[in-house]
């Protein structure tokens, strides 16, 4: 959600963190490691004029804690197993101008996932 007014920047970097999210999600599936997952996700939006503003994990696992069982990123080999719970979470963030970030938590499936989250991803302004 944007306050106000959306720039023209800021309406891009929604759409590209969007396009990013999606890809992650598209990724998803029993079987894929979350390093894979993650790359997915990375490489839109460093394909993008915002390449290096993505600066952590796709996402992390759910459990007992808010941060179990792993993350897809980079750097962590994680198998993903059906029945698991993970955030999918990538953003964009530009110093001194602001930060976009899209979430959704997904429940992996043996052919891909289930978002399990509601809330829509079109571009807001209140
Ligand atoms: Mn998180």
């Amino acid at each position: 959600m944007f306050f106000g007014k959306a720039s023209k920047k800021q309406r891009r970097m929604y759409e590209v963190v969007l396009e990013a999210q999606l890809a992650g999600i598209e990724a998803i599936h029993a079987g894929a490691n979350g390093k894979g997952v993650d790359a997915a996700a990375r490489e839109v939006i460093d394909a993008s004029e915002f390449k290096g503003l993505f600066i952590h994990s796709l996402g992390h696992g759910i459990g007992l804690s808010v941060h179990d069982g792993g993350r897809m990123a980079p750097d962590m080999d994680l198998m993903l197993k059906e029945n698991m719970v993970l955030t999918v979470e990538p953003g964009v963030y530009i110093r001194g101008e602001g930060g976009v970030r899209i979430e959704d938590d997904i429940r992996v499936t043996r052919k891909g996932c289930e978002v399990l989250t509601s809330a829509p991803k079109q571009l807001m302004v209140v």
